[in-house]
C-alpha cells in the first residue's frame, strides 16, 4: 500500500523492511510504530523467514523521532511515548530469528536506537550516527542509554551520549558500533550476502546462537555457560540438526536442514 511507511519484500527467505518516509528522514512517528507491532507479529509467525534486514529510503535510515509529533507532548504522555518505542523494540530486538541494520543514511536519536536494537550493523560510508537528543534537551527515550554502553562500552557511550556528536561510518566501526563498510552503491548487495549466508546454516543453530548470546549476556559466566551447554546438547537429539550437519561433513555432502 502506497501510504504504509513499511514497505516489505521477501527474497530467498529474507525479509527487507524499507522505513519509507523520505520526506520526513523517516523519522519515526506512531503511524510506524503501529506499523511495526503488525509486522513484528506477522514475522513471528512466518516461517518462511529466516533473517530480516532493516533499511531506510533515501537519504536517511531514520533521523529520530518525530520532533513534530513529540513538542506538543506533555510528561505522561512523554513517557507513554517513550514506553511504546521501548516495547516494540524490545520486542523486535527479541525476533528469534536475526536482524540486520543496513545503514545507508543518517540514523541520528531512535534511528540510531532502533539500530541499536539490530543483531548487527552494515553501514554504508554515507551512514553518519548520533544521539543528538541532548541539543533538543532530551535523552534518548528508546533503551539508547542502556543499549549503547553494552555495544560499545560505556566511555564510548557517554562520550556520543554526552557531545551529540555525529561519526561516519569509519569511526563507528573503529569503535565497534558496526560489524562493516561497505560503498553506498553495493550497500544492499553486501548485506543480502550476509544475510544469504546467515540462512544457509542451520536455522535451529542460528536461533540458539541469538538466544544463547543475548540472554546469557544478562547472567553471570556460570549460569550463561549452563545455558550454552543445555543448547548444545539439545541439538544432539535424534533427527536434530546438529546430527545431520556432522554426519553430513563425515560424508562430504551438503546438510538438509529439512
Ligand atoms: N522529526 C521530524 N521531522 C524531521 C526529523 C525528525 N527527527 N528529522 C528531519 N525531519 C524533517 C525536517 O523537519 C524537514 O522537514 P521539512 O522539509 O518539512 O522542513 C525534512 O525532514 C528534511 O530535513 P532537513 O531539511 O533538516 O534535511 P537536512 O539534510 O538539512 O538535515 C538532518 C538532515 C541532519 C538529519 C536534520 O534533519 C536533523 O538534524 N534532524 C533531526 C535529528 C534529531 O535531532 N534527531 C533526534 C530526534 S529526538 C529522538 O530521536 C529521541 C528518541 C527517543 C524518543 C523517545 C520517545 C519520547
Amino acid at each position: 500500500m502506497d501510504n504504509m511507511i513499511l514497505q516489505t519484500k521477501l527474497e530467498d527467505g529474507i525479509l527487507i523492511i524499507t522505513i519509507s518516509r523520505p520526506k520526513a528522514m523517516n523519522a519515526l512517528n506512531t503511524q510506524f510504530f503501529n506499523e511495526m507491532d503488525e509486522l513484528i507479529t506477522s514475522v513471528k509467525t512466518n516461517k518462511e523467514i529466516k533473517v530480516v534486514v532493516i533499511t531506510g529510503e533515501g537519504k536517511a535510515f531514520v533521523a529520530g523521532a518525530d520532533i513534530a509529533e513529540m513538542v506538543n507532548k506533555n510528561q505522561e504522555e512523554g513517557e507513554a511515548f517513550s514506553r511504546l518505542g521501548q516495547n516494540t523494540f524490545r520486542s523486535f530486538e527479541k525476533l528469534d530469528i536475526p536482524v540486520i541494520a543496513a545503514v545507508n543514511g543518517f540514523a541520528l536519536g531512535g534511528g540510531m536506537e532502533l539500530t541499536m536494537a539490530c543483531d548487527f550493523r552494515i553501514a554504508s560510508t554515507k551512514a553518519k550516527f548520533g544521539q543528538p537528543e541532548v541539543n533538543l534537551g532530551l535523552i534518548p527515550g528508546y533503551a539508547g542509554t542502556q543499549r549503547l554502553s553494552r555495544l560499545i562500552g560505556m566511555g564510548n557511550a557517554l562520550y556520543l551520549l554526552m557531545t551529540a556528536g555525529m561519526i561516519g561510518a569509519d569511526e563507528a566501526l573503529r569503535i565497534g558500533l558496526i560489524q562493516k563498510v561497505t560503498e553506498p552503491e553495493v550497500l544492499m548487495e553486501e548485506v543480502m550476502k550476509i544475510a544469504k549466508t546467515i540462512a544457509s546454516k542451520g536455522p535451529q543453530a542460528i536461533k540458539k546462537i541469538k538466544d544463547v548470546a543475548r540472554r546469557g549476556y544478562e547472567m553471570s559466566m556460570d549460569e550463561g555457560a549452563d545455558l550454552e551447554a543445555r543448547n548444545f546438547g539439545s541439538l544432539f537429539g535424534d533427527n536434530s540438526e546438529g546430527r545431520e550437519g556432522m554426519k553430513a561433513f563425515l560424508e562430504k555432502r551438503k546438510p538438509e536442514w529439512g
